[in-house]
């Protein structure tokens, strides 16, 4: 019988963290999940999936590198799926240096204590659509220039562009999965989808007024976070070593989001004024649904994205099962049972 792999997985208490590790234990692997221990419970995720009792989570903050040099001398670890990073993106404009502690300098940790390993660890670092920022290009690919509109984005840049180098200098087997925008029922509720499909879910329960929201007319290309990590562990399979592009391909505004999901909800609504003045009303009772609040704009906007995932199509056979349209029902579902 042929051993088990070990494959450590940082942020596991993540969106992304819990599908991957529900993912590889499915694949029969022993998975390591680094938390941060704090007052607060944050395992609901792995909860909700069942795997809490199937994996060793160690207590790690990933800017602590004797910790990292300890985890990696308890366990003979095989792959390491480094997921964990301040991530979202408004808060990056005023955390800037945290975020970049975490986000650029503790991935550099991971090659390094890599580099100096004798055994082969295989490295996934979580690159991320917004390193293209402002670019000028109808699809974005592995080769599109980089022009990051954010700390968020810069530092996942310098992440980036560390595991090629790495991986150049040193052929260490480190990728980067360049990920566009990935939802699901576990998304953060800090990120625009959840913050949509909480809201409407807890307006019709009579839990919650109206909903602000900023810029409406930014665009993303949104997947299925759970379609996305078996794309992680594909490239970490792949014989040669190197950078994909995951994406659906397909661009939707936030307000194309709002109006898929007020559809599925069957709520009778229209959009009124323009602007800072711009809303969604419920045209049965007359009460607003959405406005918008200066808030929640950002200093620097990524206007729109849309991911070319063809290389992953062809080299890895990756591609995206979940459409855009089922997305939004899987959330709205689940938060409408939630919040009953
Ligand atoms: P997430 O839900 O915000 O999860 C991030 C995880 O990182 C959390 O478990 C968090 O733990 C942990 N973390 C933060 N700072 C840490 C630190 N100093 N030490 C240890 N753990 C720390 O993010 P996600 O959506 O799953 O994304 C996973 C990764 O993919 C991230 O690197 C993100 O930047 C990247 N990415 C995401 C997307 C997307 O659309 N979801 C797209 C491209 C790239 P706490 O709960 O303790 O804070
Ligand atoms: O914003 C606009 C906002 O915060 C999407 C992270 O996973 O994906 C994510 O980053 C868009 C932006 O995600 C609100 O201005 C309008 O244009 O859901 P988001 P993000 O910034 O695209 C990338 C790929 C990552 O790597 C990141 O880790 O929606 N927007 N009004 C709003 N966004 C939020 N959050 N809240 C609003 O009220």
């Amino acid at each position: 019988m042929s051993k088990k792999k070990i494959a450590l997985v940082t942020g596991v208490s993540g969106q992304d963290g819990a599908y991957l590790a529900k993912f590889l234990i499915n694949k029969n692997y022993i998975v390591i999940g680094t938390d941060r221990r704090s007052a607060r419970s944050n395992n609901w995720r792995l909860e909700y999936l069942d795997i809490l009792e199937k994996i060793i989570i160690e207590d790690l903050d990933i800017t602590e590198v004797n910790n990292l040099i300890r985890v990696f001398k308890k366990y003979k670890i095989d792959e390491v799926y480094n997921l964990a990073a301040q991530s979202f993106v408004k808060s990056s404009f005023d955390n800037p240096i945290q975020t970049s502690i975490v986000n650029a300098l503790s991935p550099l940790s991971f090659l390094e204590i890599i580099r100096n390993q004798k055994n082969k660890i295989k490295f996934y670092q979580a690159s991320t659509s917004e390193m293209f920022g402002k670019h000028q290009t109808y699809k974005q690919d592995e080769k599109t220039a980089f022009y990051p509109r954010s700390p968020y984005g810069t530092s996942k840049s310098f992440a980036h562009y560390s595991v090629v180098n790495y991986r150049e200098a040193y052929k260490i087997f480190a990728v980067s999965g360049i990920l566009f925008n990935h939802e699901s029922p576990l998304r953060g509720e800090e990120f625009i989808t959840r913050k949509i499909t909480i809201g409407l879910a807890k307006i019709i329960s009579g839990k919650q007024n109206k909903i602000k929201l900023g810029n409406i007319y930014a665009k993303r290309d949104w997947g299925y976070a759970g379609d996305y990590v078996e794309a992680m562990w594909k490239m970490l399979q792949s014989k040669i070593p190197s950078d994909y592009v995951i994406s659906t391909g397909k661009m939707h505004s936030v307000k194309d989001f709002i109006n898929v999901a007020t559809k599925i909800l069957n709520l009778k609504t229209k959009w009124v004024g323009k602007g800072l003045n711009e809303k969604l009303i419920n045209t049965k009772n007359n009460k607003i649904l959405i406005e918008i609040d200066k808030k929640y704009f950002r200093p620097t906007e990524v206007e729109e994205l849309r991911g070319n995932s063809s290389k992953a199509r062809k080299i890895l056979k990756w591609r995206p099962k979940t459409n855009f349209k089922s997305l939004v029902k899987m959330m709205i579902e689940a938060d409408l049972k939630r919040f009953k």
